[in-house]
């Protein structure tokens, strides 16, 4: 059993504490609220009661109080997580771990009325369907690693960046209105996972592919011509900040081996023009366990060292505009033969099936973690470009591609535990690393100039998380200057952490305070969405997000005013031939027209405007039995098309409740038969 010692805490902790066992004290003895109330069946009152009734620790309480936001405060940071299979985005504020927002990107959502009728949000999503099979609809995703854009290495809180794993897409959320403005079917690829990252100032999103296709895509090649047929490439996908689009007329792909390319990470700073991405299949194996083969997983693990794709986008963007690009689907493509030729591509040796790689803060240190290795690897980036220039190579893979010395450019390896995955950093020269199989989260210390003498590469300390880790996020801890403060431990497993709710558990964020000497954790957030993968991390004064849309008739997709919107006093239904088109406003608490009269079979173009300008009055539209709504915040217009092939009558109303006649905020549309 657990008991309430106050003073248990003293062994416990440093000054925060003692300040917080000071203000626990204070609190219980000036507190009026001292009766015991218990006794008489009543609810414990006052600190002691409450915590004493609820078999509170005082670390539970101090974690409390480090996390609670009271009702109408703000958090300090927001955090974006990747959806996982839910194809959304999560926004979360810290350290309250309040879910603020679900933005839907790659999965139709029906409140904010995303590919529920509306052109704009349905022109989006059928942008990204592959362009075979074009009418499939890909209605999810897998989306992995989000990212904000970056001004200098540091987020400018403008735009962030989502992939889908599962059919290699990259989408674009605009963070004026945190809605999605552009999804890229990447050409080429069929699956992606090193992506989304970005370079410094965020010239280019990167975008790694993972399972070798035969190239260019759909083409078929027999999987025993896998390593003569099939390849890997990565995507430089143009970031038009102007525009807040991809522009994929300025995008190119360089050519790689079938190596199974896993994460990426850009450099910055003094590694600014680089682009490092591991990998985890040099052995280019392709499973068959059906075929007594060895299955992909031991295929794929015999060899000790897998490499890392070091890669000069300065250079390869040079040769783009040189014209040495092979077109494949419409995409510039830069051959493996070219990418060697002209320096643009290196391997370094690295150990063994890794996962994750990240740059230091300076950008002076490549921190690679093996998962089938106990060590994190550290290579330096001076040490890189001294190997380049002096041509010292261990040899070239057959492919042809250089192949550094290993031993020439790494700096310090790492015991950290079984499985490290990924690492993001502080302020203060530490670095943390995700460690999937003993379920910990490790700190530990860089080299010169971050740390120096025997505080160099340390291990400092091991935190137990639950369960099994995958990515880690910092407070801008992968960014030129991290915060420190809070990690989140973005868990896979949940186990035995909550209320069950059947077989499928829910997974586990964990806010971890890092600013002490000791690591403590402070609050679990179960994800009822899985799998999240990477988040990120950025201070709330980052952002400067509308309240409502500048303009009355404004169109999300374009962010501009729509001058077809419809507005009050315009409001009207036209017909020509079998198209009728409307232009409909919404204000608290009507629609205009509220009777719209079609034959069936006609084309119905509704045009509809919410012509509010209050904060928060958001107006909905649904129409029964056609599959339509709509999400209209202030300022807001869509458009929406459709046949109207069933005749009868169909009421359409306001989904979303926004006064008191709100009920009442409601019209038909009237399909008569054809005879
Ligand atoms: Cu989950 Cu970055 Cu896709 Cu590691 S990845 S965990
Ligand atoms: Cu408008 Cu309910």
């Amino acid at each position: 059993m657990k008991s309430w010692k106050i003073l248990s805490i003293f062994s416990t902790g440093g000054l925060g504490i003692v300040l917080v066992v000071s203000f626990v004290f204070l609190f219980l003895f000036t507190s009026p609220l001292k009766t015991s109330s218990q006794k008489k069946g009543k609810s414990p009152e006052g600190v002691e009661e409450i915590a004493k009734a609820r078999d509170l620790t005082p670390q539970d309480i101090e974690a409390a109080l480090k996390t609670y936001v009271p009702t109408g405060k703000y958090d300090d940071y927001l955090m974006f997580c990747s959806g996982g299979h839910s194809g959304q985005v999560l926004v979360i504020g810290l350290p309250s771990m309040r879910l603020l927002k679900l933005i839907a990107v790659f999965t139709p959502e029906p409140w904010q009325g995303f590919g529920y009728g509306s052109n704009e949000s349905s022109d989006i999503l059928k942008a990204g369907y592959m362009p075979v099979g074009k009418d499939r609809k890909l209605s999810w995703g897998d989306t992995h690693h989000p990212a904000l854009t970056e001004t200098n290495g540091d987020y400018d809180g403008q735009f962030l960046f989502i992939n889908d794993k599962a059919n290699a897409r990259v989408a674009v959320i605009d963070l004026r209105d945190f809605e999605t403005k552009q999804i890229i079917k990447t050409p080429n690829i069929i699956s992606n996972h090193g992506t989304t990252y970005v370079t410094p100032n965020t010239e280019y999103v990167i975008e790694g592919s993972q399972y070798s296709t035969p190239l260019p895509f759909y083409n078929y090649a027999p999987i025993e011509q896998y390593q003569e047929k099939y390849r890997g490439l990565i995507t430089f996908h143009k970031f038009d900040r102007e525009k807040g689009r991809i522009d994929e007329s300025n995008s190119f792909q360089i050519e790689l081996p079938p190596y199974g390319q896993d994460l990426c990470d850009a450099g910055k700073k003094e590694s600014d023009g680089w682009v490092f991405c591991n990998t985890f299949n040099t052995e280019m194996a392709t499973g068959g366990i059906e075929q007594g083969k060895p299955p992909l997983e031991a295929g794929a693990s015999q060899r000790d060292m897998d490499y890392l794709h070091v890669i000069n986008w300065k250079k390869a963007e040079e040769v783009v505009k040189a014209g040495k690009v092979k077109e494949i689907s419409g995409a510039k493509v830069i051959p493996l033969e070219t990418a060697i030729a002209e320096g643009i591509l290196y391997f370094i040796p690295e150990p063994k099936s890794p996962h994750g790689v990240d740059v230091a803060p300076r950008g002076d240190y490549i921190v690679i973690s093996g998962k089938l290795d106990t060590h994190t690897t550290i290579f330096s980036f001076d040490k890189i470009q001294k190997a380049i220039a002096e041509e010292n190579y261990e040899g070239k893979d057959p492919y042809g591609v250089p192949i550094l010395n290993f031993k020439d450019v790494l700096v310090a390896q790492l015991e950290i535990g079984l499985g490290p995955l990924h690492t993001q950093f502080d302020n203060e020269g530490n670095a943390y690393t995700s460690v999937f199989i003993e379920s910990t989260l490790a700190k530990w210390k860089l080299g010169e100039p971050y740390n120096s003498g025997d505080q160099a590469w340390t291990l400092v300390e091991k935190i137990p998380v639950h369960y099994n880790i995958g990515h880690l996020v910092c407070a801008e801890g992968d960014t030129v200057s991290p915060d420190g403060k809070y990690c989140v431990a973005l868990n896979k497993w949940s186990i035995d952490r909550f209320t069950p709710v059947g077989p499928l558990h829910p997974q586990n964020f964990q806010l971890i305070d890092v600013s002490g000497d000791k690591m403590q954790l402070l609050y679990d957030m179960p994800i009822g969405i899985g799998e999240p993968h990477l988040c990120q991390i950025a201070k709330t004064d980052k952002f400067d997000p509308w309240l409502v849309y500048p303009e009355t008739g404004f169109n999300p997709a374009t962010m501009t005013k729509n001058p077809k919107a419809a507005l009050a006093g315009k409001e009207r239904i036209e017909r020509k031939g079998d198209t009728v088109e409307v232009w409909m406003t919404a204000i608290r608490s009507h629609f205009n027209p509220e009777h719209i009269k079609v034959k069936e079979g006609d084309k119905v173009k509704l045009n509809i405007t919410n012509i509010e300008r209050a904060r928060d009055a958001t107006h909905g539209f649904g129409i029964d039995g056609y599959n339509i709504n709509l999400s209209l915040e202030p300022g807001e217009s869509n458009t929406v098309e459709f046949v109207a092939d069933k005749p009868g009558v169909y009421p359409f109303y306001c989904t979303e409740f926004c006064s008191a006649l709100h009920l009442e905020m409601a019209g038909y549309l009237l399909v008569e038969p054809k005879e």
